[in-house]
């Protein structure tokens, strides 16, 4: 008998795709996407397309292991649930009772963004809070650009992606949009049908700014004065909106004050792009309605770059373009999703003190005695990976890892607890690109004795014996939790057809009521920005790379086509598509250097090195490197990948990481 079973891409990627799962004889056999969803119409991507294979892939951990080697070696046994729990539970009460609760460290990660079983809804909370456990700062991705978001408009929370279909001007912002979340295209390419003019502006020409009508290579971390040399350009044109200016914003006189400090002659030289070519994108912006910008991660992964989202943000407030669907800024749709979370920090014994998530190297001390491991791996994510490494083999740290797949983290753990993968569990998404609720329904038993998140906590906590009744939730009741927060939709329906439109208009368009600002306005003036000790007026900030030697490099790392951070990177045919790990660099920075094509070269720098094939090419701009990220360390020549080289340092706001933000040599190797 054939089934079709709803379900729903996990993976940290804007658009959280609707899938259907073909199972037979209790095994699945199929997995694409769902024709019926409105957003992702059927198409997943060439990563997620291998997802079954992936749930079926030899090296998959089904059993509890412990480690028998020394720490970093990877050498395991497989031992029972019981025996995990107990020496767990052995180990979880004697660090508390000398330590104290603090002495733990939940480190969660974005392996899974679902409201039950993953990051987005704090899974496993709960039981931590019981234990007094250390707070954990998931700032890892994206916090620079929503503090920074927040100070302009009051949220994160921009346009539905969806209205660009409607828009005459797109702007793709430090995005690469058909590598890191590709369903959007549909939507852009519907604007252009209907004559819209698209601008890609990435120190890179990715794929996306191939197909771009044009592509301003920028210098990496100079968004803001770009941000700011274009809102010149509407002022000399007159197009500001001035009713929207007086009605809908806060501080316009201070704000047109630091405009003018940017004129396009200024701007070229920050940005290292033409003047001429500012000049010409400022007056289609100033005379183009509506216009939207698309601006995500890739710009606020920098010292600058929560400024830089910033002062971004403000540009719809000059050009009035909120009032129109397709008008306004996109960076995610997460903060409209209201789904209820409660993660019950009322159960903690005693206010505990919070640790960084980008801070691994630094905060691993000696006052961290449990470091646990679920749903990330920071051995190839984190920055600065030398010294994380270091931190991991201390023999006092106890260190639990919950996987699906034996990363370079895995390697250092003590205790590994086998996961369940998508298929196997239950949850409920939001995409962070879209206006959706997805159900997931489990599809297949899970393998071996995989467990999914929620019911690893449940077991953990029945055998430490704790009795707060709320820990032992089922995952249909934390559902409806969830669901309380969208009183429009219910859980019987939303299972039944596996997604459902949050309830807002169609179209959609953010603001009309006001800004969720402490004036109620769009505000170019920030009273709590002031109050962080940041700039009162939203303005550029350079990058750390502004200051780097004349004779380095640049250093960004964005997205790789194949892998989703390092999820995929041990799949045999994603990896043999990927080839060996590359650094491009332009034909100048090539020449200078003695660097031929195809040759083995070291990228080095203060923090680490890595080996790497160059690739010499004009697709970055002079001065600039570029390396994916996401290679797993033991399947990289070299054993290091790109976060060996990303110095653990914080961005202006949220202490996010400036993973697009180092400077490197690169000579032959
Ligand atoms: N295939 C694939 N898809 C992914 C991911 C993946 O690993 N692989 N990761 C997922 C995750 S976790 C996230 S957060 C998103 C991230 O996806 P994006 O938001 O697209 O972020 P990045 O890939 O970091 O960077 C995007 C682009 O910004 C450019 N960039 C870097 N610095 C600057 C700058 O200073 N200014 C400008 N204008 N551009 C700059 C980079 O060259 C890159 O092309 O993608 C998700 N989707
Ligand atoms: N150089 C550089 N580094 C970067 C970035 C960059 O732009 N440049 N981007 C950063 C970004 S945007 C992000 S979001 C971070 C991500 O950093 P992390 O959160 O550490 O994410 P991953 O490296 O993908 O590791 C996730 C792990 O979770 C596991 N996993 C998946 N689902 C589950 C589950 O349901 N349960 C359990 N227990 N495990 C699961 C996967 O097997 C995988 O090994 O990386 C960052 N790293
Ligand atoms: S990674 Fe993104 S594009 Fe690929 S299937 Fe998942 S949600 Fe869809
Ligand atoms: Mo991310």
């Amino acid at each position: 008998m054939e089934l079709r079973v709803l379900g729903a891409c996990p993976l940290d990627c804007p658009d959280t795709c609707s899938w259907v799962v073909t199972v037979k004889d209790g095994e699945a056999v199929g997995l694409r996407g769902n024709r019926d969803h409105p957003y992702t119409r059927g198409a997943l991507c060439v990563k997620v397309n291998r997802y079954l294979e992936h749930t079926k892939a030899a090296d998959r951990i089904l059993y509890p292991l412990k480690r028998v080697g020394p720490k970093g070696a990877g050498e395991f046994v497989r031992i029972s649930w019981d025996e995990a729990l107990d020496t767990i539970a052995g180990r979880l009460t004697s660090i508390i009772d000398e330590f104290g609760g603090e002495a733990i460290w939940p480190y969660q990660g974005t392996g899974t963004l679902g409201y039950i079983q993953g990051e987005t809804g704090e899974a496993g909370r709960r039981f931590w809070n019981v234990l007094g456990a250390s707070r954990h700062d998931l700032n890892i991705c994206s916090r620079a650009g929503n503090v920074g978001l927040r100070y302009t408009n009051g949220t994160p929370a921009g346009m539905d992606p969806e209205t660009m279909a409607r828009s005459r001007l797109i702007l793709l912002w430090g995005t690469n949009t058909l590598t890191s979340g590709h369903h959007l295209w549909k939507f852009v390419q519907d604007a252009r049908a209907d004559g819209a003019y698209v601008v890609a502006i990435d120190p890179i020409r990715t794929r996306t700014a191939e197909q771009a009508d044009e592509h301003l290579p920028i210098r990496p971390g100079t968004d803001g004065a770009l941000a700011l040399g274009l809102l010149h350009v509407v002022l000399e044109e007159g197009a500001e909106d001035r009713d929207y200016l007086a009605e809908h914003t806060l501080g316009w006189a201070e704000f047109r004050e630091e405009i003018l400090k940017y004129p396009p002659s200024r701007v070229a030289e920050l940005t290292g792009l033409p003047e001429a070519d500012i000049r010409a994108l400022g007056v289609r912006l100033a005379h183009t309605r509506p216009t939207a910008i698309r601006a995500t991660m890739g710009i606020q992964r920098h010292r600058g770059g929560g400024a830089a989202m910033r002062v971004i943000a403000c540009i719809p407030g000059v050009t009035g373009d909120w009032r129109y669907p397709g008008g306004g800024t996109a960076y995610s749709t997460s903060a409209h999703v209201p789904l209820a979370v409660n993660p019950r920090y009322d159960l903690l014994p005693r206010p505990v003190r919070t640790l960084t998530m980008t801070r691994l190297a630094d905060q691993l001390d000696e006052s961290v005695k449990c470091l646990w491991v679920y749903a990330a791996n920071p051995m190839g994510s984190t920055p600065d990976q030398n010294r994380i490494r270091e931190r991991l083999l201390r023999e006092d740290l106890f260190t639990v890892v919950m996987e699906q797949f034996p990363t370079d983290t895995v390697d250092y753990a003590d205790i590994v607890l086998p996961a369940t993968m998508q298929i196997e569990h239950t949850d409920l998404h939001a995409g962070y690109g879209h206006m959706y609720l997805m159900w997931n329904e489990p599809a297949v038993p899970p393998p071996g004795e995989c467990l999914s998140t929620t019911e690893t906590f449940r077991r953990l906590a029945r055998h430490l014996g704790l009795t707060e009744p709320s820990l032992y939730d089922s995952d249909l009741d934390l559902a409806e939790q969830l669901l309380a927060g969208t009183p429009t939709i219910n859980l019987d329906q939303l299972r039944k057809d596996g997604w459902a439109r949050l309830d807002v208009a169609d179209p959609f368009v953010p603001f009309t009521e006001g800004f969720p600002t402490p004036s109620g306005k769009l505000e170019f003036v920030s009273a709590p920005a002031e109050a962080d000790g940041l700039p009162r007026v939203a303005t550029y900030v350079p990058s750390r790379t502004a200051a780097r030697p004349s004779t380095r490099l640049t250093l960004i790392t964005p997205a790789s086509h194949t892998f989703l951070n390092t999820i995929f990177a041990n799949n045999p045919e994603l990896l043999r598509r990927s080839k060996d790990p590359v650094v491009l660099v332009h034909p100048i920075d090539a020449a200078a250097r003695g660097l031929t094509s195809g040759t083995l070269a070291r990228v080095v720098n203060a923090t680490g090195e890595v080996t790497a094939n160059i690739e010499i090419s004009d697709k970055v701009r002079p001065g600039v490197a570029a390396m994916a990220k996401g290679r797993w360390l033991k399947l990289t020549p070299g054993g290091a990948n790109v976060n060996a080289l990303v110095e653990e340092a914080d961005a202006d706001m949220g202490r996010g990481a400036t993973y697009h933000d180092n400077w490197v040599e690169i000579t032959p190797a």
